[in-house]
């Protein structure tokens, strides 16, 4: 399924890849697109493998905040 997360703090191109490895490396996650100018994330995922507390949880880890 796909799901656009609302995240905080992104601004620059380094962010943007921290986030999208961050959830690429997560069984389940088929694909990424960070959009910094909008600051979201939509994520294509296959929700019998990964949750998107999951999802929220990676992108925290990496010091961002999920609304
Ligand atoms: Mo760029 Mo993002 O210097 O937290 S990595 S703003």
């Amino acid at each position: 399924m796909m799901m656009t997360l609302h995240v905080q703090g992104m601004t620059c191109g380094h962010c943007k890849a921290a986030v999208t490895n961050a959830l690429t490396e997560l069984d389940g996650v088929k694909h990424v697109e960070v959009h910094l100018e909008e600051g979201t994330v939509d994520v294509d995922f296959d929700e019998t493998k990964v949750s998107v507390e999951q999802l929220k949880k990676a992108i925290e880890e990496q010091g961002y905040d999920v609304k």
